[in-house]
């Protein structure tokens, strides 16, 4: 059986009784030596119970966060309501769900609008706080300063475990050390030199993410260790929806035609191998080696607070943004709505506010992160956060406290795995999928907690069902949930030209071997037929239109009409860019194509008749301000899609248009980019204009 990324084998003061009105009023009288330090530890995908003190790793030793939790609070049900880096780190700084601060996916340059979505760093800076970001970011690309932090140093998107490009205070810093240790370092760094103000430090680790790489003095550790195998190691997945037995590869994501779909079929039946107990799956010993030098540095933290006498006076939380699978029921990566993937680890050390070693059983949320902080440090928490401040929780009242919250995810690069909405009780999980026709899911994960026993149909648990069914929809009104999340930065088209923005006719253009306005015309013969005068591209013949920036695809609806009379099978009619960024119009055994592409993922959308030897009219458009691409021919809409990511300039790279073939960086160097056109091209126009379908239909016909 085929391993891959996401399947294994066959396939998470007066403070005593503080009530937020009264901590409203207070943000005035800046008492700056008693307001608490706040220093969040975040790690990358690290599960609920990767902590030595859980027990899960007997072998798993981490001092310093089981040092935290003996002197601390243990939340034993913390979820993130998103189990996905970039969602879950925007519902920690903002206290909102996905659905109202605008990052649903990782992909498309989602990011908060500061101005819209203040995230708890703002909002303590503004109350007077030194504030700090130290590492992943993660939303969008760069690795800039965001707002609202006093002092910044991150890397651009995941970072890596080796040499990063980190930008601290708007400076870029080459950093080819360890990253936990460096981040680290920098935050050691920072609370030195702000040990006598208020300040608010995030820790953003880069581990324990994929490619789980440990310091080069953690290698070796548990070597002679066996990893216990999970309960649900055994799930044959019978009883799961069929998507979670579909396997597919690296490739097939990243090259997605309709028509191969067909071929993936999803497994009957998982048959789960031995338990490779030495070496736990997927390189899980690496995983959790990852994790040592993470708990050193918080140790190195705690050995700093204390020195500096503010250790009392510093919340410290260690967290989590996602779980994630090794093994369970097959799974790798995260995603989904299991426990695994959507519990969370989450441990505060507060004395003055959380007794020593409390455990709080009652769920807690990604969400509720900010508020607390903001309750904790004396500032009125904003109407828009939808998380609760823990802090009665910490008082031992739960009586107004949640009884289910609302799981969600949004499609994201794994184009297989569909949309989720999943209610979570502390006694059951309901998880649906409303974009396709598969089951339902329903566990008594009190009784079954690695949810092998499906009870959705069954009669006797009909009642439970329809009542988590009308919970769900009761909670996806109340935190404002959508199907479609617009992106926050839509469409900035500056001054970049609209409407037609150029045209070739070649029945009237004097083109043979000649070169006007940057277009260049290369071996392309006058021919003629009852159509009239056409362009003869006879493999190899090329018309280069110089890159220009009113031809970046990325900005606006970007339209590509041609007429054509194609006279071979296979070959380029018109293409922009390489795999990094680019578009072709193809044809592909007579029948026509058209391919758009970002960061190496192909999104095609193939025609289904032949138009060998013979006129016809194609349009293709690529509305990347909703990510949606559109294929048009003779007069009908042949198909569209939903892009998984939208593409961004091509201008960077190699924005020339060429005709007839696909040049330089190949759009699909193992398919359809090898081929040269062979036939007609009468004319071939570009636009930049919002059309509607009809529109669309209109222009695309044979007239
Ligand atoms: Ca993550
Ligand atoms: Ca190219």
């Amino acid at each position: 059986m085929k391993l891959s990324n996401y399947f294994y084998s066959i396939n998470f003061f007066c403070l005593l009784f503080w009530i937020p009105n009264l901590c409203a009023a207070q943000p005035q009288q800046k008492n700056l030596v008693e307001r608490p330090n706040i220093i969040f530890v975040l790690v990358d995908d690290l599960r609920w119970d990767a902590m030595g003190f859980i027990g899960r790793y007997p072998f798993l030793k981490t001092p310093h966060i089981d040092q935290l939790r003996k002197e601390g609070v243990h939340f034993k049900n913390a979820f993130c309501t998103n189990s996905l880096c970039a969602p879950s780190r925007a519902t920690i700084l903002t206290g909102m769900f996905p659905q109202t601060n605008g990052v649903n996916t990782n992909q498309e340059g989602r990011e908060l609008n500061p101005d819209k979505t203040r995230s708890f760093g703002q909002i303590l800076q503004g109350e007077g706080y030194e504030t700090a970001f130290i590492g992943k970011w993660h939303m969008a690309e760069s690795n800039e300063p965001r707002k609202g932090w006093d002092y910044w140093c991150s890397f651009p998107g995941q970072g890596q475990y080796f040499g990063n490009d980190l930008n601290i205070n708007g400076k870029n810093i080459r950093n080819e050390g360890y990253i936990t240790d460096e981040l680290t370092k920098y935050t050691l760094n920072f609370i030195d030199k702000n040990a006598d103000k208020p300040f608010c430090v995030y820790l953003s680790h880069k581990a324990v993410h994929e490619p789980f790489t440990p310091a080069d003095r953690n290698k070796n550790l548990f070597i002679t260790d066996s990893v216990p195998e999970p309960a649900s190691w055994l799930d044959n997945m019978v009883n799961k929806p069929a998507w979670q037995r579909t396997v597919i590869n690296q490739d097939q994501r990243r090259r997605l035609r309709e028509k191969d779909l067909a071929k993936i079929i999803p497994q009957k039946i998982r048959k789960p191998a031995p338990w490779p107990a030495k070496t736990g799956i997927g390189k899980q010993k690496d995983y959790l080696r990852s994790l040592t030098a993470v708990d050193e540095g918080l140790g190195e933290i705690y050995d700093l607070l204390k020195k500096k006498g503010i250790l009392d006076n510093t919340i410290i939380v260690f967290a989590a943004d996602n779980g994630f699978f090794h093994g369970e029921h097959g799974l790798g990566d995260k995603r989904l709505a299991y426990n695994e993937s959507m519990r969370i680890p989450l441990v505060m050390r507060y004395p003055k506010l959380a007794n020593a070693n409390l455990t709080i059983s009652d769920m807690v949320l990604n969400a509720d992160i900010a508020p607390t902080f903001l309750e904790m440090a004396g500032v009125s928490i904003p109407a828009q956060m939808q998380g609760k401040s823990i802090v009665p929780l910490l008082h031992g009242k739960n009586e107004n406290w949640r009884k289910s919250f609302l799981f969600t995810y949004w499609t994201d690069l794994i184009y297989f795995i569909p949309r989720i909405t999943a209610v979570r009780t502390e006694k059951y999980l309901y998880s649906t999928t409303p974009d396709i026709n598969d089951i339902d899911e329903l566990y008594d994960v009190v009784n079954d907690p690695a949810e092998l026993y499906n009870l959705a149909k069954k009669p006797e648990f009909s009642a439970v069902e329809r009542q988590l069914k009308s919970e769900l929809e009761q909670l996806k009104i109340e935190t404002g949930y959508k199907a479609e999340i617009p992106r926050p930065d839509v469409e900035r088209l500056g001054n970049v030209k609209t409407g037609k923005l150029l045209s070739i006719d070649f029945t009237n253009t004097k083109f043979n071997s000649q070169s006007e306005n940057d277009i260049h015309f290369i071996g392309v013969v006058q021919n003629k037929d009852q159509r009239g005068t056409s362009g003869n591209f006879n493999g190899g013949a090329t018309t280069v239109i110089k890159a220009r920036p009113d031809l970046d695809p990325s900005k606006g609806s970007f339209v590509i009409d041609c007429l054509i009379k194609p006279e071979s099978h296979d070959g380029i009619i018109a293409s922009c860019g390489s795999q990094k960024e680019g578009w072709a119009l193809f044809l592909e055994n007579g029948v026509p194509g058209f391919v758009v592409a970002h960061d190496k993922h192909l999104q095609f959308i193939d025609g289904v008749s032949e138009i060998m030897n013979k006129w016809s009219h194609l349009v293709a458009v690529i509305e990347n301000y909703n990510n949606v691409i559109k294929f048009f021919a003779d007069g009908k809409l042949i198909g569209q899609r939903k892009m998984l990511l939208p593409i961004q300039s091509v201008n960077s790279n190699d924005g020339d248009i060429y005709l007839g073939q696909d040049s330089g960086d190949m759009i699909d160097p193992k398919g359809v980019s090898v081929h040269s056109y062979k036939g007609q091209i009468q004319t071939i126009s570009f636009y930049r204009e919002k059309m509607q379908d009809s529109q669309l239909i209109e222009l695309s016909k044979l007239n």
